[in-house]
């Protein structure tokens, strides 16, 4: 089988939204919630992660992606021109075996988020 990639997604890319056709044909593992160590900013028609010492618990879905859906999802969330970077991501839960051990990446938000609406745990626009 070829190699699996777990992803965390919080925002458009979540079933129903606008960005959700990328992961067709992917595998939907289920919803999550992260530790509370990050917070959701509305940056316009998408939300933005970052790190926060404050944080909450983000809820998002976990997706099981191949290798060249990866590559389209970098390329969506603009990981070349810096928009977002793919990093690990802590989860309130272990995820079920046989994934348990396998690292969960998400798109984290690098410009600044100063003056952007705080989302809270879920993003529902
Ligand atoms: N798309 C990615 C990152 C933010 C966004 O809108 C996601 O849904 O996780």
């Amino acid at each position: 089988m070829p190699r699996q990639y777990l992803i965390f997604v919080y925002g458009t890319l979540k079933r129903g939204f606008c960005r959700a056709h990328f992961l067709a044909g992917q595998s939907f593992l289920g919803e999550a919630l992260t530790l509370p160590r990050y917070r959701m900013y509305n940056c316009g028609t998408y939300p933005g992660l970052q790190l926060a010492e404050d944080g909450l618990e983000i809820l998002g879905e976990v997706w099981s992606v191949d290798e060249a859906c990866l590559v389209l999802l970098d390329q969506v969330e603009e990981v070349d021109t810096g928009l977002y970077s793919r990093a690990v991501i802590q989860l309130a839960r272990p995820l079920p075996e046989p994934v348990r051990n396998t690292p969960v990446e998400a798109y984290f938000y690098r410009p600044s988020v100063a003056g952007f609406p705080d989302c809270g745990e879920q993003w529902i626009d």
